[in-house]
């Protein structure tokens, strides 16, 4: 297998972290996304149409894209993908709520800021929704994880937890302030201390 991705991708952090928790690795290749590597003719046709990264290259040549997706592959049959038909399931809500509210909303933040893009008026007034939606996504973690909730899905760390953690702890990079929500850095902490855990990108 081998890995496609940008080495400050929150996305492909996902892979590495979920293969660092499982033990495994694969030869990863890092794109320059700014510099439009994704989007050659030769990366729309033979890697994703999408022009995104990550996407992992299965043994036989298969490309599959979406981050949620490549976890949901590695994660079968290991204690990262619940077994229980109502877990599982929650498990992809929480992943389908990943990529809805919170990786647009966290990760635009911090592609502006790591690209040193000009805030214009307007981009001024796309923050601040972003900030607002952002915020919002966090309060809705913070509320699932008040009381005894050590982990999003029953009691042990799933796919889960692993989709929902790299934007949340990347972050800041983008300006947010995760003062206000405990449970959620209470939570950052505990998957940092999972055997196996992988640093984000720097
Ligand atoms: N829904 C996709 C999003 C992938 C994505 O946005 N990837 C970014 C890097 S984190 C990318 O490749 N950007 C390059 C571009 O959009 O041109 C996933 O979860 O994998």
């Amino acid at each position: 297998m081998r890995l496609h991705s940008a080495p400050k991708s929150g996305n492909g952090y996902k892979v590495r972290l979920l293969q660092g928790l499982l033990g495994t690795a694969c030869e990863v290749i890092d794109y320059d996304t700014k510099g439009g590597e994704t989007h050659t003719p030769e990366f729309l046709e033979r890697i994703n149409p999408d022009g995104r990264v990550p996407v992992l290259e299965l043994d036989d040549g298969t490309m599959l894209p979406e981050s949620g997706a490549i976890l949901l592959y590695l994660a079968e049959g290991t204690p990262y993908l619940p077994e229980d038909r109502v877990e599982r399931a929650q498990a992809f809500r929480w992943m389908f709520f990943e990529q809805f509210a919170l990786l647009p909303n966290l990760g635009k933040p911090r592609l502006w800021r790591m690209r040193n893009v000009e805030i214009t008026p307007q981009r001024e007034a796309e923050l601040k929704g972003l900030f607002e939606a952002g915020y919002g996504a966090l309060g809705v973690m913070e509320r699932h994880l008040q009381g005894d909730r050590e982990f999003f899905v029953g009691d042990r760390a799933t796919v889960a937890d692993v989709a929902l953690y790299p934007y949340p702890r990347l972050c800041p990079e983008g300006g947010y302030d995760l003062q206000g929500y405990p449970a959620v850095r209470a939570w950052l902490e505990r998957i940092e201390a999972l055997p196996g855990y992988v640093p984000p990108p720097t």
